[in-house]
């Protein structure tokens, strides 16, 4: 029987911290495909799937934490939410404030965020302020307008918002039947590597709800790898970067507020957090458009780019089942695909308007 996706919040409430009387601001997201990759199978000789994140409302997995978030801050009496955001965040916020019927303000790092996601918070009516700082400086100034004034702060330090992503882990295991041995994700903020392990730790428990005790779904935990943008990689240095640097601007993140929780995920599940360099990061951004036919944005491609690189190495073991989270559509950020591998742009063959220049430019015969 047909059923239609009725967003994350409706389909997990028994997991999340809302009741039937809880007025659910939704724009229809999470659901989104675990696509088998056929060609990272191949390399490395375990079944390798993607978590296409940018098939959300806004285009990426901002939306799965923004539901909750909002949905807190009308139960809250709420008039305004505010972010920080490297551009992600933002357009989020922005959408589902207007779902919401708040006004909504954005914090985001001068000349650093990708025109999609700048157009996205114009479109839905943000006040954007683009701050001279980079994005943890954006994320202090919201934090302190979150407590010294009268706007909620919409953020992963909010943990609605994390209690919102962990669904993301609930939707592999219900996908997979099982929990997989690794999954692989980008890291920035440290709010998504954060709530899969939430997720997919509650997910191989039983778990207390207000009617009763939930069984156990999963079997096991997976082992969680993060990787990080080599210019931005505090949690490989281990301590904050206060100038960070990297093309994937979704992850220029120097000072992850998530810092205790995503050492914990890593810890706690035997897994790793390291880093690709820009350079890794666009040759898997080509590798998934041009291999795997899925598009996503620079940012998105450092867990791919991790796994190659863990691959080339010889530490990806074979016959086991790996899921990478692709974070945001390519469409965000789309200049980077017009990008050759010499640092030229690609321009497209022009030709007259005659079918036989045209078959004779694509090297096809009459039959
Ligand atoms: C595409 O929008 O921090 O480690 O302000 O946009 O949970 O922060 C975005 C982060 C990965 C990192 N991929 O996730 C923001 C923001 C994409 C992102 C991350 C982001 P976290």
């Amino acid at each position: 029987m047909a059923h239609q996706w009725r967003g994350v919040i409706r389909e997990y409430a028994d997991r999340l911290p809302v009741t039937e009387a809880t007025k659910v601001i939704t724009l229809g997201e999470g659901g989104t495909p675990l696509v088998h990759a056929r060609k990272l199978s191949e390399l490395t000789g375990s079944e390798v799937y993607l978590k296409v994140e940018g098939m959300n409302p806004t285009g990426s997995f901002k939306d799965r934490g923004m539901t909750m978030a909002m949905t807190a801050a009308v139960e809250a009496g709420a008039k305004a939410v505010v972010c920080a955001s490297t551009g992600n965040t933002s357009a989020s916020a922005a959408a589902y404030a207007t779902a919401a019927g708040l006004k909504c303000a954005v914090l985001v790092p001068e000349g650093k965020i990708s025109m999609g996601k700048l157009s996205q918070a114009i479109a839905h009516g943000a006040t954007l302020l683009q701050v001279d700082g980079n994005f943890d400086n954006c994320l202090d100034i919201a934090r302190k307008l979150g407590e010294a004034y009268p706007v909620f702060l919409v953020n992963s330090v909010n943990p609605a918002r994390i209690q919102g992503q962990k669904t993301g882990a609930f939707e592999v295991v219900d996908s997979l039947g099982d929990a997989p041995d690794i999954h692989v994700l980008p890291v920035g903020n440290a709010g998504n590597i954060s709530a899969y392990w939430k997720g997919y730790k509650e997910y191989s428990a039983p778990f207390e709800t207000a009617n009763g005790t939930l069984p156990a779904v999963s079997t096991k935990t997976p082992i969680m790898w993060g990787f990080q943008a080599a210019g931005a990689a505090p949690f490989v240095a281990g301590h904050p970067i206060t100038e960070p640097d990297t093309i994937a601007t979704a992850i220029r993140i120097g000072n992850p507020a998530s810092w205790d929780t995503a050492v914990a995920a890593r810890d706690e599940s035997g897994g790793l957090i390291e880093a690709v360099t820009d350079d890794e990061i666009l040759a898997a951004h080509r590798w998934l458009s041009a291999k795997e036919g899925v598009f996503v944005e620079p940012g998105s491609a450092a867990g791919v780019a991790g796994l190659i690189k863990k691959h080339a190495a010889g530490e990806v073991p074979s016959g086991k089942t790996i899921v990478i989270t692709v974070t945001g559509h390519g469409l965000k950020d789309p200049q980077w695909a017009l990008r050759t591998e010499d640092g030229s742009d690609v321009q497209p063959v022009k030709v007259p308007n005659d079918v036989v220049t045209v078959a004779a430019e694509l090297g096809l015969e009459e039959n």
